[in-house]
């Protein structure tokens, strides 16, 4: 769950460990991380040694977390409105680090027509797309579900309600949060530090999110295997290299045309492919 002053706290059979290594460790102090899946060795009272680590399946860099199911992307229906563009950024990033995606929009308790065609389009492209309230807890028994025996982070804007919801999805996390702090000698809880909390028979990354609003470095025909609706329209543009933009003869360009694409994502995967391509020179 979390490193700190040379002990490593390991959550097993439902409860943490405060766990140092075996001397004879031959893995450096430095190559743990959240979210890492460790072997230990029971020792007296809440006391146990890591024996062994297994290998990561994926990792993030920020924040620095392993072995990832999904990320949990936030948004407000309003207060702030949703940011469109940071979603489908997120989306990108997400997707390449080959991590699960969970769109939550929250304070549906605010919002008089719950229902927006643009979420329910990112319903139709194939996301998971929950809408819930901390205030009334709609929803939130949903999100408990897609927790379950998962690590999961959380991402989107500030002010989106990620604490909130961990703390709807979990009201006795202050308590539990406080037997942790107390074992490493803090009266509170910061999110400095990366931290894996349990939470819904799962385990949660809580950290402001990912930091970085750079998308990943990628080729430039790399970027539209990340918008999954243009997956429909392979191979029918004219040019096999078609990347949807000045092209004529753009299979993708017509669906957006048809509405068959919603504008606001097609004008992301430009920004986005302008961006890409502003960073291969760079390279
Ligand atoms: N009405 C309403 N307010 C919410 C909801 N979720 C969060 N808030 C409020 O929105 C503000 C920001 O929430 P917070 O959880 O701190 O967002 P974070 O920055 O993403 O962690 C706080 O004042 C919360 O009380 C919700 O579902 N409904
Ligand atoms: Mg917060
Ligand atoms: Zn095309």
């Amino acid at each position: 769950m979390k490193g700190y002053a040379g002990f490593y706290y390991v959550y097993a059979n439902d409860r943490v460990w405060e766990c140092s290594l075996r001397g004879r460790f031959r893995v450096k102090k430095q190559d743990f991380i959240p979210g890492d899946r460790v072997l230990i060795l029971e020792g007296a009272g809440d006391k146990a040694t890591i024996e062994e680590v297994s290998e990561r399946r994926n990792f993030l860099v920020r924040p620095n977390i392993a072995n990832v199911d999904q990320a949990i992307v936030v948004s407000a229906l309003t207060k702030p409105d949703p940011d469109y563009n940071l979603l489908d950024r997120l989306l990108v990033q997400i997707a390449r680090a080959g991590i699960d995606i969970l769109i939550v929009f929250t304070k549906v308790d605010l919002v008089a027509e719950p229902v927006y065609p643009t979420i329910e389009y990112y319903r139709q492209i194939g996301y998971k797309v929950l809408v819930v309230s901390n205030k009334t807890r709609q929803g939130i028994d949903q999100i408990k579900e897609c927790l379950k025996e998962r690590v999961s982070v959380l991402a989107g804007p500030s002010g989106s309600g990620k604490s909130s919801l961990l703390n709807s999805l979990d009201p006795l996390r202050e308590r539990k949060t406080g037997e942790v702090s107390q074992k490493i000698g803090r009266g509170k809880h910061t999110t400095r530090h990366v931290e894996l909390i349990s939470v819904a028979g799962g385990l949660v990354a809580d950290t402001p999110g990912f930091s970085s609003l750079y998308l990943p470095e990628m080729k430039r025909e790399e970027l539209q295997s990340y918008f999954r609706e243009f997956e429909k329209y392979r191979g029918e543009c004219r040019f096999k290299t078609c990347l949807h933009d000045k092209e004529p003869d753009c299979a993708v360009k017509n669906a957006l045309q048809n509405n068959e694409i919603l504008s606001s994502r097609y004008e992301n995967y430009i920004q986005f492919l302008k961006e890409v391509i502003e960073n291969e020179r760079k390279y």
